[in-house]
């Protein structure tokens, strides 16, 4: 595992369209950060890359929509995430974005040197064109039909409805995004990355050299070889991204996942003039931190770039994970069902390693998995608080208690003293296990036996009882305790590292490295500790529940937003229609009927008589906004008898997709009594 001299660590790069949320955090930051800092307190060598992905169509499309340009929109949402990204504790070396001019010049020379190279081969197709924008339409530029599940909405790379992949030429009634109108075909040249003949090698390196990745990595390379691949263009008609660096081709770029990738070089550029040996060194190992959608550009495509180009290092490995999901639902971004990373840190504040630790502990690592508020606040009181923080609190307030904070000799251990600090060096094994294999969860639930194993030493020794008939002995294993909390500051840093700094502070300190992990005198004898405050807080019902009521009132919002309007009913005839009498009144006096909720004595002025009417408006309304409004009333409906009121007519409401009423009044006031037909 150590025959390497450093490692380069990258993380998928966020588009740049919209803020990053829990999914993201789950899936590739938290576990590469957790993997950095790992390292790092290792005294290994690491660069954590990181940046924003500023290129590609939904980019433009956003922009187009927002009436402002496609930069505008990268910066805005590279500056929001890059700032929450800090504020979260993301240790990346260097977090750049692809709009950068180095970048822009590394993707242009890494594409030059491989068409000279004569590694591309070149095409000309008929693709979609729109005659109104004058423009090739690139695969999101075009929505239609989905052939397979008959979505009108399908995208010409996507049917976001059935998942299926599709080319734009399959799809049925397609129509231009700019214009609406039907695209025509017309040809064009784009250059592509011929990976048919890359295949016998990929299998090779892949399939043969890489058994070790993950179950889920490895099975999706296998069957994307196993089916057999396909040259891939690497150039797009449109006018946002990396221009292509040749003559013939004004008006193309480079496709986003060609020159996303290259991203991590050109950021790496950005970090150290030395870049070339995170690249270039075999002595370097590379890991790529990624979501289970970017696995084949990030283990087929890339390295297949990579290998082309001829002179760089192949990753190592590439961890990625599968998907989380939030209370049951799949995160979306258009349907706003997700936890923003900028919400969380403004509402929690001080909590930023809850939620690491949440999300470690239920990391999507082999299967998708989902987050759901209970969870996070159990995960907080049962584990975080009632673990961890009690037995850290209890240590340093009974040595308070006993020694006003000055760490006892730990004099003479028994059995169970050594076996319990002897531990710490198996635990130690089992964490350095897990993660150097990648499995985060399991590494934080065996780093957190350490807290485990504290607090029942604790139960069992009773100080708080020993304390009176063998004062000696309670100072034997208060000093145990104190060691454990300060091999914890060690063990759960890269796990919760604002809380242990914090827990440093406390015990006075300094930041050790891992070597020093499993020693027992980390704390001397004399050594003088603080006093504690709360390392967690208790998380209230109060608190989840209002997440929860937000999450609901988005899932409302959607519903109503994606609610259909109802068939029309049988036909009626004209006959039928001129028997109701519907005029236009004003509202005069109104009053809640006592004792219900829905209805609402009204009184109209119809224009013929003033008439009490009982609506069931008073879920939607007060009395006071609705005096003085003009509404539409059917004035000969037989009059009935509602809760002793006579109710003479009928107020019209439209029905709203939420299930509100809303009044169906004239644009213009017109005279009372005015006929409506
Ligand atoms: N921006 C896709 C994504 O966020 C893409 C990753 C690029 S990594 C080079 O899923
Ligand atoms: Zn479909």
């Amino acid at each position: 595992m150590t025959d390497y001299k450093r490692t380069l660590i990258t993380s998928a790069l966020p588009y740049a369209n919209g803020p990053v949320h829990i999914g993201h955090l789950a899936g590739v930051y938290v576990p590469a950060d957790i993997y950095a800092r790992y390292l790092r307190l290792k005294g290994e060598e690491v660069a954590f890359i990181g940046g924003s992905d500023e290129h590609g169509v939904p980019i433009t499309l956003k922009a187009k929509k927002e009436g402002v340009t496609p930069q505008d929109v990268v910066d805005k949402y590279h500056g929001m995430i890059k700032d929450s990204f800090q504020r979260f504790g993301i240790s990346f070396d260097v977090y750049s974005r692809t709009s950068a001019k180095v970048h822009h010049e590394t993707a242009s020379e890494f594409f030059k040197k491989l068409y000279d190279d004569g590694k591309f081969i070149e095409k000309t197709s008929e693709q979609y064109y729109d005659e109104e924008a004058n423009q090739f339409l690139a695969d999101r530029y075009i929505t239609g039909t989905c052939p397979k599940c008959g979505n009108e909405k399908a995208y010409g790379d996507q049917c976001e409805s059935c998942g299926t992949s599709l080319n734009a030429t399959d799809l049925i009634n397609p129509k231009s995004v700019l214009s609406g109108n039907i695209p025509v075909m017309k040809e064009t040249k784009h250059w592509y990355l011929p990976l048919d003949q890359y295949e016998p090698w990929l299998k090779e390196w892949i399939l043969e050299g890489h058994k070790e990745w993950k179950t889920n990595v490895y099975g999706q390379c296998k069957s994307w070889i196993d089916s057999g691949l396909q040259p891939r263009a690497v150039t797009r008609d449109l006018d946002w991204g990396v221009p292509v660096p040749l003559d013939e081709a004004k008006g193309k770029v480079l496709y986003v996942w060609f020159d996303a990738p290259i991203g991590y070089i050109s950021a790496t550029k950005e970090l150290t003039p030395e870049w070339e040996k995170w690249w270039k060194d075999p002595e370097t190992k590379m890991v790529h931190f990624i979501g289970k959608d970017n696995i084949v550009f990030h283990c087929i495509i890339f390295p297949a770039m990579l290998k082309a180009e001829g002179t760089y290092i192949l990753p190592d490995n590439v961890p990625a994970n599968e998907f989380l999901n939030l209370e049951g639902d799949k995160i979306s971004t258009s349907r706003n069902w997700a936890v923003w990373l900028h919400e969380y840190l403004d509402e929690f504040p001080g909590k930023e390693d809850v939620l690491k630790y949440t999300l470690t502990a239920n990391a999507p690592e082999t299967k998708d998995n989902d987050f759901t508020w209970k969870d996070y606040q159990a995960r907080n009181n049962n584990e975080l608080v009632a673990v961890l923080g009690n037995f850290v609190n209890r240590a340093l307030v009974l040595t308070q208690k006993y020694y006003e904070g000055v760490i006892p000799e730990a004099g003479e251990l028994n059995t169970t003293d050594r076996t319990t600090l002897l531990e710490i060096r198996n635990i130690k094994a089992e964490v350095e296990k897990s993660l150097d294999n990648y499995r985060f969860r399991e590494a934080l639930k065996l780093a957190m036996d350490l807290a485990r194993l504290g607090n029942k030493y604790l139960a069992d020794e009773e100080p708080w009882k020993v304390v009176k008939t063998d004062p000696e002995r309670v100072k034997t294993v208060m000093n145990t305790c104190l060691q454990i909390t300060a091999n914890l500051t060690i063990m759960l840093q890269p796990f919760l590292p604002f809380s242990m700094d914090k827990l440093r502070g406390f015990i006075n300190l300094e930041e050790l490295n891992w070597a020093n992990l499993g020693r027992t005198d980390l704390l001397p004898a004399g050594h003088k500790v603080n006093t504690p405050e709360l390392l967690f807080e208790k998380i209230e019902d109060a608190t989840i529940e209002a997440q929860v009521q937000k999450l609901l009132d988005t899932k409302k919002a959607n519903e109503a937003a994606n609610a259909v309007a109802k068939p029309a009913k049988e036909n009626c005839t004209y006959d039928d229609f001129q028997k109701m009498d519907i005029r236009t009144g004003t509202i005069i006096e109104a009053e809640k009927v006592a004792k219900t909720k829905k209805l609402m004595k009204l009184k109209i002025d119809t224009g013929i008589d003033q008439r009490t009417v009982v609506s069931g408006i008073a879920e939607y309304y007060e009395p006071e906004q609705v005096i003085g409004r003009q509404v539409s009333i059917l004035v000969n409906l037989e009059p009935r008898e509602l809760r002793g009121i006579m109710s003479q007519g009928m107020i019209l409401m439209a029905e709203d997709a939420d299930g509100s009423l809303k009044f169906v009044s004239p644009v213009q006031t017109v005279k009372n009594g005015s006929e409506i037909k």
